[in-house]
This record gives structure tokens, sequence and C-alpha cells, in this order.
């Protein structure tokens, strides 16, 4: 017996799931992940009455303070491990740390309060890194067309915008593998062309 496992170890890949308060990070980790998902919802407290915007979400009695963080294995050879950036930009400090390694980030955003998500774009896009943008759809939210979406946020052409239902498994898992597509994309593509400035 040479002891040795003929389990395949999955390749571990880092994603990050971000946007503003309240917009379902939470909702869309436990949808997917097979463990239980480690969160940190705190109660909020009396303290952040008139810190955090709860506009729109008046539902809301906890908050993540730190991180959430899930797993989804997507075939024996790759699993995803999902982490929540904390929702308010108080937080973003900890945004450098929790992006590092990671392959590609979902950033949620609601059509009732899209300036939520304006911190997470501007971040996402100054670092370069491959990003889809998922639109939650909330009841009662008004609908807009995807292409109206991008343009309110002057997201460029090459960033995948899709909807979504943070409550449902197969929905977040399609954002999931448009993200993984992209991120395919971003890694295959050609060179840029360089041309020789020359007279
Ligand atoms: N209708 C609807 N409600 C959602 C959806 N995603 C999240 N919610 C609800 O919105 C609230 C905020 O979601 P949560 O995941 O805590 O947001 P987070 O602050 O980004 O982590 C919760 O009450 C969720 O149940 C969705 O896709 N559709
Ligand atoms: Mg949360």
């Amino acid at each position: 017996m040479s002891g040795r496992s003929d389990r395949i170890v999955p390749l571990a890949v880092k994603i990050v799931v971000s946007g503003g308060l309240g917009v379902g990070k939470t909702t869309f980790i436990g949808a997917i992940s097979e463990i239980e998902p480690l969160d940190t919802e705190a109660a909020m407290t009396q303290v952040s009455v008139g810190v955090d915007s709860l506009e729109g979400v008046e539902s809301k009695t906890t908050t993540t303070v730190a991180l959430d963080f899930g797993r989804i294995t997507l075939d024996p050879t790759i699993a995803l491990y999902l982490f929540g950036t904390p929702g308010q930009d108080r937080f973003s400090f900890l945004w450098d740390d929790l992006v590092e390694g990671a392959l590609g980030t979902v950033v949620l955003a609601d059509t009732r309060r899209i300036e939520e998500c304006f911190p997470a774009v501007d971040y996402f896009e100054s670092q370069g890194a491959p990003f889809v943008l998922a639109v939650n759809r909330f009841d009662g939210a008004e609908r807009f067309e995807l292409e109206e979406v991008r343009e309110a946020l002057g997201l460029g052409g090459d960033v995948p915008v899709v909807e979504c239902d943070a409550r449902e498994r197969g929905s977040v898992r399609d954002v999931l593998g448009a993200l993984m597509d992209r991120v395919i994309g971003v890694r295959g593509a050609a060179p840029k062309r360089r041309v020789a400035l020359v007279r």
C-alpha cells in the first residue's frame, strides 16, 4: 500500500462578491454554498442609525461587519471560494486584503439604489480586475434594460451585465458561469497589438 490517494484535489479559485449594503451578497453566497456559509452578520444597533443608509431596505436588521465566506465545487477539478465584501464604505479599507489573489468579482446591484454599487465598480475598474455586474431583481423594483444599467454605471462593453435572483441557486450559478467565461476571456485574450510610433 502506497498510502497515496487517487482523490482529486480541486483547484481552489477565489471569487469576490461585492456591491453596496443590502444588495444581496450574503443571500447570494448562502444560496450556493455547499458549506454552511460563514457570515458575520451583526445585529444593526442604534449606533449605525443615520450612518448606514437603509432607504429601500427597511426589513434589513442585520449587516455584515466582516465578511461572508462560502464554497461551491463546480466539478471535481475546480472549487470556487466566495468572499463577500463588507457593504459599508467605511470598511473598504479591508478590500485590498480581501481581493488579493482573487480571479474575479461579482458586483451586485439593486436598481432602486444603483449608487450603492458605485464604490465597488470604481474599485474593481481601478484594479483592472475582471468583474461581472449582476442586477439583483428585487420585488417591486422598477425593471430596467440591462443596457440601461450598463449606461447608468458607465460600464464598458467588455463587462458582462446579467440579471439574477440571489435567492435562487441556479441563478447564482449562472452569474458565476458568466464570471468564469469573462475570466477565461480575459486570460485568453490576444495580447494588445502595439505599433511602433515612427514617421
Ligand atoms: N426579492 C429579492 N430579495 C432579495 C434578493 N437578494 C436578497 N434579498 C433580500 O434582501 C435583503 C438583503 O440581502 P442581504 O443578502 O442581507 O444583503 P447584503 O447586505 O448585500 O449581504 C434580505 O432581506 C434578502 O432576503 C433577491 O434577489 N430578490
Ligand atoms: Mg451581508
